[in-house]
């Protein structure tokens, strides 16, 4: 099996987590081609998003899916809890994630310089972001991880687009985003606790860092 995998995407340090706590046998690598949007990248996955997997010829687009699958195939340590109510609070966090705290996030990316930075579409997301981390703040576990006491696949999805969250909001004059949103700080230093987070993490932060400072 093989993960197509850049460092710095949050989605694919979403999937590679879970890899790494789970010590499944998935080879990491990078996208061919010049990235995503290369012919040779878009052969193997038509939408050209990173990650995708490639399950012995099986290519499994979006990572969420890739996360189910790679839960069902490696069923230890389990990620995912075995009731229909735990299966639920996992999966509200991971669609709150990906189709509401992440996109407006993303749209920002694209106006990090302050030069090319259209000032109304930053105002527009920041504030979305805003909105969605208070509503985090609300879902997330009084303590432990972010579904309750158990790591899962919910703390997967959020770790990486936190890290960006709070690395590149303050970039745009945002207070820093844990400060008055104390379960998402708890949260925070303990999901950091799990040698998973840390090495995914480490790997993005060696990624944005090689990326602000004009390498690859
Ligand atoms: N919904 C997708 C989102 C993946 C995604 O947007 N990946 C980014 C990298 S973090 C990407 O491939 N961007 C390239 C592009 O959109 O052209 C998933 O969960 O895998």
């Amino acid at each position: 099996m093989k993960l197509y995998n850049l460092n710095l995407s949050n989605f694919a340090t979403k999937s590679r987590l879970v890899i790494y706590e789970k010590g499944a046998n998935v080879e990491i690598v990078p996208v061919p081609g010049s990235g995503p949007a290369s012919p040779e990248y878009r052969v193997i996955n038509p939408l050209g998003k990173i990650p995708c997997l490639d399950a012995d010829g099986l290519i499994i687009a979006e990572s969420e899916t890739i996360n189910e699958y790679l839960e069902e195939k490696f069923p230890s340590p389990r990620l995912l809890p075995a009731s229909p109510e735990g299966k639920a609070r996992v999966r509200a966090f991971t669609r709150f994630h990906d189709l509401y705290l992440e996109p407006p996030l993303r749209a920002m990316f694209a106006h990090l310089n302050p030069k090319a930075r259209d000032e109304k579409v930053v105002t527009e997301k920041l504030a979305d972001v805003q909105s969605r981390l208070d509503q985090l703040e609300t879902m997330l576990a009084p303590d432990g991880f972010a579904a309750g006491a158990d790591f899962t696949l919910a703390d997967c999805a959020l770790a990486p687009t936190i890290f960006f969250v709070n690395n590149l909001l303050p970039a745009f004059g945002a207070k820093p985003p844990l400060e008055g949103r104390a379960r998402l700080a708890a949260w925070w230093s303990k999901v950091q606790t799990r040698p998973s987070v840390q090495k995914g993490l480490a790997e993005m932060s060696e990624a944005l860092k090689a990326m602000m400072s004009g390498g690859s």
